[in-house]
């Protein structure tokens, strides 16, 4: 399939407002260019400033009392059919997104069905959203807690999902009843307009979701001031241990796909392969085999095996890491900038790999989001453990045995937030709590409850209908202080 047929005419995009699409106040604009072919412009976008952001937040405020106060089994039925539309217009949107963002179209789809997931879940979710009832200490007191929304909730989402990371926080904000301004990536905005014209079109009223295509604000630090509570995942360095009783033709597909999937563009991707000695040379070899076969390329061509990486500054990023990688390591392949043919006109990186990696390299301890895995080679259990647990990431691990006993060492001794065994380090499901320890994160996790318990606030309610007052700690003595 020719990218030529794929192509369709450069459009404007807008922001959207309290159910306007509007321009940018400053009527300033930026493009969006495919990273596989940069001569293919994907639309024009309003560069939004802060007088846009005080638009969307105050038509989110003004939508809020209604949506909030909406049966959340209704909001739930929006969302239901909000899921319906997506899988309607999947194929549309994953063709966007990998010609916007340009991870392989099987990826895309992927991508796009991790939103419709979670929509289905958090539309099940209206009709739960389940609080606690406990029994009184005292008589005839009835007490609960219950889940209320926190508000207006912003949105910062990342080019690397983008459809799949605006649905998994903007389905669980809506069904507790949030309203929410979302701040798509730069380099990806197509993606979230048309996300968000479906949500539209699914039903949510007006206001209740709005869109920036840009915006500049330090986040964390004025959430800080006001006491904004913040969810942040910031990364990984993720290891996958091959023992030596894997199952190397397994423990092969995987690594493939974990390290070069997404041109490594994945919070979870695989950068660190932790390889027993017994089986490390014959190991190496069959990846350095399997990765020299992978074919760089657009990624609607369906021959494609690895896309190309977001824009060129990524790609002046990764070249730099090759440059230290090859004074601490030694490099098996890949390790420039692919320029053959067709691929010029993009942004493109060799699938590389670096082998006798110390655990403490600079490529061994730093996010380097591309294309480039580092081998390392172990003796020991305790010495896989710590180096497992030896970068400032926590976000996902997984351990290649036959050992049930390793199996389970691994699921308790590497501090990451996710873990896997016999399967590689990415493809976290919808409806699991999503995050990572230490430097991933700053403790909360993404989608299943957990999602629930940041987008709402709990309130302990308490109903006395004993007809007069009682004071809690002060009348209620037990038995055992009785007997003092
Ligand atoms: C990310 O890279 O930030 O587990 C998200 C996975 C995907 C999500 C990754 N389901 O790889």
């Amino acid at each position: 399939m020719s990218t030529t047929v794929e192509k369709t005419a450069t459009r404007t995009y807008q922001n959207l407002i309290g159910g306007k699409w509007t321009d940018a106040k400053s009527g300033k604009t930026f493009t969006s260019v495919s990273p596989a072919n940069h001569e293919d412009v994907i639309g024009t976008f309003a560069a939004s400033g802060a007088d846009d952001v005080d638009a969307a937040v105050a038509a989110a405020k003004a939508a809020f009392p209604a949506w909030s106060l909406m049966p959340a089994p209704k909001r739930g039925e929006i969302l239901f059919k909000v899921a319906r539309l997506l899988a309607e217009h999947k194929e549309e949107l994953s063709r966007l997104m990998t010609r916007e963002m340009g991870k392989v179209l099987t990826e895309a789809r992927g991508d796009v069905q991790e939103a419709i997931d979670v929509a289905y879940y958090m539309a099940g979710e209206g009709r739960r959203l389940f609080g606690m009832t406990v029994p009184s200490e005292m008589p005839d007191k009835f007490a609960m807690a219950v889940r209320r929304p926190i508000g207006v909730v912003g949105l910062i989402t990342p080019w690397n999902f983008p459809v799949a990371i605006p649905g998994w926080k903007l389905f669980p904000a809506l069904i507790c009843g949030n309203t929410a301004v979302v701040k798509p990536a730069s380099d990806t905005p197509a993606c979230l307009v048309r996300f968000m014209e479906l949500l539209m079109e699914g039903g949510i009223p007006d206001g209740v979701i709005n869109g920036h295509t840009e915006t500049g604000v330090d986040i964390t630090r004025r959430a800080a001031e006001t006491l904004k509570r913040v969810s942040l995942e910031l990364g990984g360095k993720n290891p996958i241990v091959i023992w030596e009783d894997a199952d190397l033709p397994l423990a092969l597909d995987s690594v493939v796909w974990s390290a070069f999937g997404t041109s490594g563009q994945r919070c979870t991707a695989a950068s660190r392969i932790i390889v027993h000695r017994a089986v490390h040379d014959q190991f190496v070899e069959m990846l350095r085999k399997r990765v020299g076969a992978l074919v760089l390329g657009d990624g609607l061509d369906p021959s494609t095996d690895v896309g190309p990486v977001i824009n060129d500054v990524a790609v002046d990023r990764i070249d730099g890491y090759m440059q230290i990688g090859r004074g601490e390591a030694e490099l098996v392949i890949g390790g420039r900038r692919a320029r053959d043919g067709a691929l010029a006109k993009g942004s493109f990186f060799e699938p590389t790999i670096f082998t006798e990696v110390k655990p403490d390299a600079r490529i061994a301890q730093e996010e380097i989001f591309g294309p480039v895995t580092s081998v390392i080679p172990v003796d020991s259990w305790d010495e896989a453990v710590r180096i497992v647990n030896s970068v400032t990431y926590g976000l996902s691990s997984s351990l290649f045995t036959r050992d049930i006993n390793l199996a389970f060492r691994s699921i308790r001794d590497f501090d990451t937030g996710l873990g896997y065994v016999n399967h590689g380090t990415i493809g976290a499901e919808a409806h699991l709590p999503f995050g990572g320890t230490k430097g991933t994160g700053n403790g909360h996790r993404e989608v299943g409850q957990a999602a629930l318990d940041f987008f709402s606030e709990w309130k302990s309610v308490y109903v006395d209908y004993s007809g007069k007052l009682q004071r809690a700690q002060i009348d209620m003595t037990f038995v055992d202080q009785e007997q003092v």
